[in-house]
This record gives C-alpha cells, structure tokens and sequence, in this order.
C-alpha cells in the first residue's frame, strides 16, 4: 500500500468529522470544549428567516440521496400558519454501502442536536424528531444519552438559553425496514402505520407529519447547519464545486487498502479517493464501483475522473446518491452482485404497487436461472423489460432503484451473462426450481 500523496491528502476537508477523532467528543462537556453550541448560540440572534437566507446562499444540497436544495425546502414551510410544524431527521440509513450518518452520531451526536435546534428555530417548528434505523441500536442509545445531556444543560426544552425558543427534540427507532428512509413511508412509520409511502404531492413541506408543515433531511444535512452558521456561506462555497457546493462525506468500501469515511469537497474523483483509500487490495484490479449506493447505477474503470458531484455523475449516466462508493474488482462477479442486489430489493419491496413487488421477484428468478447456468438469451429481454415495466411506473423511488444495477451490468457486462448462458462459466447457484420455500 502506498500513502497518500500530499496532492490527495490536501483534498481532504474536515468539517462535519474534525471532532471524530478526539476522543469523548460525544460527550456534552468535551463537545462544548471543542466549540460545541457556539453555533447555536449565534443562531438564536439572527432572525429565522435570514437562517433559511443563509442556508440558500450557501447552496447546500440534501445528503441523503436526491440533492434537493436545503434553504429552498425550508423555505416551502408556509409562514403565519396556525398548523404546527415539525423537523425529522431521516438517519434511517439503509441503502446498502452507505456508513456515513451512523459513525457521525457514534462519534459527534451534539452536532446533529446542534443542527435540529437550529434548523427548528430556523423553520419555527416546536418538535423535532430523529427516526433511527432500527438495527442501529448503539447509535439510538447514544443520541438518547445526549438529548439528555442537552435537557439538562438547557440546550433543549423550555426557554433555550433564555432565547424564548421551545424544542422538544423526540429519538425514534424504527424497526429496520429500508423502505421507511423513504420520507413519506417514514413520517407513516412514526405516526404509528406500516411504513409504506403516500402520494406525493402533497410533499412534506405542506402536509407531512400528522398533515402539518414539515421538513424531513438527512443527518448529514442538518449536521452541517452549525457549522454553516459559523462558517457563513461564502466559506461554505469555498469546498465544493459551484452548482454542489459544501464538504461531503464519502464512504468508500469493498476492495481497497482502508475503506472508510473520507470528508472532500463535492467534485473529488474516484482516483483522487481511491489515493486517499490505500489504493486497490493487493492482487485486485478495478472493474466496477457504485457512486451512491446500489439504487445508483454502476461505473466502471472508465469513469475514474469523473467529478464525485451532483452533475458529474448525472453527465455519467448515474447518481451521487448517498456516497457510498463500493469497490469491486476483477474478482467480483458483476452478474452474482446484481443477484445479490435484487434480493435486496425484493426483500425491502413494500409490496404496495404491482411494479416493484412482482418485479423484483421475477428479476431475482431470472438471475438465479442465469446464475444456474439454465438461462436463455430471451432472459436478458426479459430483465431489461421488467426494468422498463419499474423505472417510472413505481410508485417510490426504491423501484427505480432496483433497475440501476440491472440496466447498468446489462450495459458493460453484457459477456458475463452471456459467458453463464452460452455455458462458458460454470453455474454458481441452484436453479429456483431446486429451493424449497
Ligand atoms: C416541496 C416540491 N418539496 C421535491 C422534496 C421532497 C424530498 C426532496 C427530494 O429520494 C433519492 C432516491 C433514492 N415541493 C418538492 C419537494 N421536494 N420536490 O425534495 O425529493 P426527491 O423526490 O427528488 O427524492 P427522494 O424521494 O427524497 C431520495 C436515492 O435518493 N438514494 C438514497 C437512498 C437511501 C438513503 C439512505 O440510506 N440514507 O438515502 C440513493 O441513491 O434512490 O432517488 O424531501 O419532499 N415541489
Ligand atoms: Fe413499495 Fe416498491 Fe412500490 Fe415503493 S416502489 S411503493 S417500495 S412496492
């Protein structure tokens, strides 16, 4: 493994993980020594709509996946009503690769506190909720811990910091479905209901939780706030590119020297962050990459400099997604990790629209007959038809994301399944008629 050059190392710009590693950062008193709260501090003196102001300025884009811009959707919240409104955070993080929002909590949950409060003044709401994937029973014990801290320092309750701001800040877990990090089928979640997703519009931002105004984000996006705050946005739009401004987490996994989380300005390249990650795993040769996530669709060695933003990877033909960059090699079979994925997918489906449940089904019978060496070439017709039947004719985006490693494996592995179909690879499954069940 070679280190970083000092050129990759320089792209490194910690912000949202300067505090992971000191250690007890976690903790109220060692967070507040580390400027902790300070944000919120000067928050309280602005008014809240020069904060939605500063947050549109800035240019900050959702983390979670879609990109949308964050001050705009704060903005949506309608002014001089009598309804309530809410802030919920979605850290119901689910797509698989993505480990970004969880180590921040473990590691730093004042500043996610930090960010709810500011974000809650800023958009007038008086109940925040943090819903937390269920699995993740040690990051929801750890943010329980510090809303109690909070509690007891004033920080949250009645009268912050004698500012006449109320919060009441709410840690839910769900009960790990991926389907609820989708936001409508979150909110159903936490009033109670199956998590299944509504129809949209009415988004959010007029009729979210118990139909009143509310703001859903992802942790990362509301972690950023303080420092936004502190910051100003001009700093802000240092990091980044014009359009995908801001510092992002990047966590990179699968076949490299040191998978991990890397914090770089928006637009860092897969060999910049590859540079960064140790390199590939000795004896391993780059062949596919996910830039956020299964539900984005695959790169290859080809797109190594292709700018990690919002519009980069759209002119690539996929998504930033969450991300997660997973690094597969020549020793990675692109058509068993599409299998693989589906199962995924078939398993999280809802089952509330025909698309999505029969769909994913029948992708993951085709693939295992593939797999089985029982294929047809008519098969490799019949998956890119039931992606044809998903992509935009499901009814939440977990459909259209199934299809992403399906088209994208057809497209520049098309001689993997052929070499499963023709014979030339020997089968590495059962064929689904052989499984009980
Ligand atoms: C008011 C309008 N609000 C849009 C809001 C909307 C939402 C946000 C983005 O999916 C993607 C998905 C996954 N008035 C509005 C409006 N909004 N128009 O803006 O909305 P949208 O529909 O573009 O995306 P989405 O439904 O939020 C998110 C992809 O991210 N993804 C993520 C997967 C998993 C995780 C995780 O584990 N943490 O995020 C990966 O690629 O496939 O395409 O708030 O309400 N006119
Ligand atoms: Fe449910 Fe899938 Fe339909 Fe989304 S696309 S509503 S997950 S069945």
């Amino acid at each position: 493994m070679t280190a970083p050059s000092p050129a990759a190392l320089a792209k490194l710009t910690p912000v949202l993980t300067k505090r992971w590693l000191s250690p007890d950062a976690w903790r109220l008193d060692v967070y507040q020594q580390l400027d902790g709260y300070a944000a919120l501090r000067k928050a309280l003196s602005v008014a809240p709509d020069d904060l939605i102001q500063l947050v549109k300025d800035s240019g900050l884009r959702g983390r979670g996946g879609a990109g949308f811009p964050t001050g705009l959707k704060w903005g949506f919240i309608p002014q001089g009503d009598d309804k309530p409104h809410y802030l919920v955070v979605n850290a119901d993080e689910g797509e698989p690769g993505t480990c970004k929002d969880l180590p921040l909590m473990m590691a730093d949950p004042h500043s996610l506190i930090e960010g709810v409060i500011i974000a809650s003044y800023a958009i007038r709401a008086s109940r925040a909720f943090i819903y937390v994937r269920g699995e993740a029973v040690h990051a929801a014990r750890r943010l329980r811990h510090a809303v109690a801290e909070a509690y007891e320092a004033g920080l949250l309750g009645e009268d912050i910091l004698g500012s006449g701001f109320a919060l009441d800040l709410v840690v839910h877990s769900g009960a790990g479905a991926y389907i609820c990090g989708e936001e409508t089928a979150l909110l159903d979640s936490l009033e109670g209901f199956r998590g299944q997703p509504r129809l949209r519009p009415p988004f959010p931002a007029t009729h979210g939780l118990y139909a009143s105004p509310t703001v859903v984000n992802n942790v990362e996006t509301i972690a950023s706030v303080p420092y936004l705050v502190l910051g100003g946005a001009e700093w802000f739009r240092t990091m980044g590119t014009e359009k995908s401004p801001g510092p992002k987490i990047y966590s990179i996994s699968g076949r490299v020297n040191q998978p991990g989380q890397y914090e770089c300005g928006l637009g860092i390249t897969l060999r910049e962050l590859l540079e960064l990650a140790g390199g590939m795993l000795p004896g391993h040769q780059l062949r596919y990459w996910t830039p956020g996530g299964s539900s984005t669709p695959l790169l290859t060695d080809e797109h190594l400099d292709v700018p990690m933003d919002f519009e980069g990877m759209m002119s690539a033909g996929t998504m930033l997604g969450t991300t997660a960059v997973q690094v597969f090699s020549d020793q990675d079979c692109p058509v068993y990790a599409t299998y693989r994925w589906i199962e995924f997918y078939h398993h999280e489906s809802c089952g509330k629209c025909t698309p999505c449940r029969e769909g994913n089904y029948w992708m993951k019978q085709v693939l295992r007959r593939i797999l089985a060496g029982e294929g047809t070439h008519e098969d490799l017709d019949t998956l890119l038809d039931a992606c044809d039947n998903l992509l935009g004719r499901s009814f939440c985006a977990l459909g259209d994301g199934a299809t992403s490693p399906v088209t994208s494996s057809i497209k520049f592995f098309k001689q993997d399944y052929l070499d499963y179909i023709e014979g030339r690879k020997p089968p590495i499954l059962k064929p689904p008629s052989e499984l009980v069940g």
